[in-house]
């Protein structure tokens, strides 16, 4: 056979191959995988991950969540979620807690139809966070305030407040008892990520918001990062401070300690003081997630 038989038969044999992985389905991607969510709300994928709990209902005893000494990582079709204790028409699934090793808590609260929430206990201060729907948050001055997705509520320890929802709707909360500085009394905040300057990041190519502001008032802060795909962490992170995360977009992987983890929107993750973390990008959006750090305290 002369080269160019051959190679005029290469080409013919490539694209059989190619219309029969395309007929019969075997090494393409499913069409479930490519459609995209531009058109949904924002963080839509946090409360309607790809891999959702409704896809894995027929595989038995089959969960991504892991429990370890150091790191959890929890995904949806193991959130459990009951009534929460004070709060009205609310189901609440408990994320991270004590029991875990963290000095804070870090829970989604889906608030239905005609629900108010309950106070944190004395001297815990409270963080709020909208994924789904809207919320109204009123302190008891004249004015109530509607949150939206995206927008957040910081609450000082000891700070009557309710939220309240007509529909469904979807927080995350983060609480932990206040570790008080003399002369240094924080303050209630509402804002939103979309409102928050973009800072610099020395090293890194992330985008990095803070949701609080770093002043010494504050014992923790809300950070939003987000990754192009294919960017990842340069540093490959082991600190004194633990972290609540919650990817509200995209998909990477995950390296915590020796495991590598792959995650998708919705998974929440719980990293204790010191485990080895290190997050890359993949997909193809953007990854956002929020993470819980604890700041301006010595660790003593
Ligand atoms: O600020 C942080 O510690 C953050 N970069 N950690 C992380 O993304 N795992
Ligand atoms: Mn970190």
């Amino acid at each position: 056979m002369s080269f160019l038989a051959a190679h005029s038969l290469f080409f013919v044999l490539l694209s059989t191959v190619r219309w029969a992985a395309g007929q019969e389905g075997f090494c393409s991607v499913p069409p479930s995988i490519v459609t995209h969510s531009a058109t949904k709300p924002l963080y839509w994928k946090a409360t309607n991950p790809t891999l959702s709990p409704d896809h894995l209902q027929d595989l038995p005893g089959f969960t991504r969540s892991v429990y370890k000494r150091d790191h959890a990582v929890i995904t949806p079709e193991s959130h459990v979620f009951s009534p929460l204790p004070n709060w009205v028409n609310t189901l609440g699934a408990y994320l991270v807690t004590p029991a875990m090793g963290s000095h804070f808590s870090m829970f989604l609260a889906r608030m239905q139809e005609n629900s108010r929430s309950g106070l944190p206990p004395k001297d815990v201060e409270r963080f709020v966070f909208v994924i789904e729907g809207s919320v109204t948050f009123s302190n008891g001055s004249l004015i109530d305030h509607k949150l939206p997705v995206d927008s957040y509520v910081y609450l000082p320890p000891n700070v009557e407040h309710t939220l309240e929802s007509d529909m469904a709707a979807t927080v995350v909360i983060f609480e932990r008892r206040h570790a008080s500085l003399e002369n240094y009394h924080p303050e209630q905040i509402i804002g939103s990520t979309a409102k928050q300057p973009l800072l610099e990041t020395p090293g890194e190519v992330f985008e990095l918001r803070k949701l609080l502001p770093t002043s010494a008032h504050y014992d923790f802060n809300i950070h939003i990062m987000d990754f192009q795909p294919g960017e990842y962490l340069n540093v490959k992170e082991v600190h004194y401070n633990q972290h609540g995360l919650l990817l509200l977009e995209g998909q990477g992987i995950y390296r915590l300690g020796d495991n590598w983890y792959p995650v998708q929107a919705g998974d929440v993750i719980w990293m204790a003081p010191f485990v080895p973390q290190w997050y890359a990008a993949l997909g193809n959006s953007r990854s956002r997630y929020l993470i819980y750090k604890d700041v301006n305290r010595d660790p003593l």
